[in-house]
């Protein structure tokens, strides 16, 4: 049971697309549920980016959603981004079901993810560990592939 809900539509560059639905339990937990077509087969990044400014497609959604200021991370992990939700994974058709579950996503209050973008990424997330320059920031993984809003949604 949830009484905050939303919804976000992804849309991106070639012909990746999906729908996202979210409810914030009674927990505090938020939990996100849908599917995604359209990518590549594999592992592709997934986080909560900073801004909900598409104005440039995706590129404009700003660095990942970061209130406490800490390095990027493994959703599982102590230091992480509020906005990392590490992978999702897409079947040899190129769709991927989401289901996530997570604390520091809420839907309301100070550190709300309302109106910020969900994107989606050409590659893997090394979850801050890869050793690349940009795993503490990004995960390095790669172009935006997908993004979209997430919209207060009834039903
Ligand atoms: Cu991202
Ligand atoms: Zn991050």
């Amino acid at each position: 049971m949830g009484t905050v809900k939303a919804v976000a539509i992804i849309a991106g560059v070639d012909d990746v697309s999906g729908a996202l639905q979210f409810f914030q339990d009674s927990t505090g937990f938020t939990h996100i549920k849908g599917r995604i077509t359209g990518l590549s087969p594999g592992l592709h990044g997934f986080h909560i980016h900073a801004l909900g400014d598409t104005t440039n497609g995706c590129n404009s959604t700003g660095p990942h959603f970061n209130p406490m200021k800490k390095d990027h991370g493994a959703p599982f992990d102590s230091e992480r981004h509020a906005g990392d939700l590490g992978n999702i994974i897409a079947g040899p058709d190129g769709v991927a079901e989401v289901s996530i579950k997570d604390s520091q996503i809420p839907l309301s209050g100070q550190h709300s993810i309302l109106g910020r973008a969900v994107v989606v990424h050409a590659d893997p997330d090394d979850l801050g560990k890869g050793g690349h320059e940009l795993s503490k920031t990004t995960g390095n993984a790669g172009a935006r592939v997908g993004c979209g809003l997430s919209e207060t949604a009834c039903w």
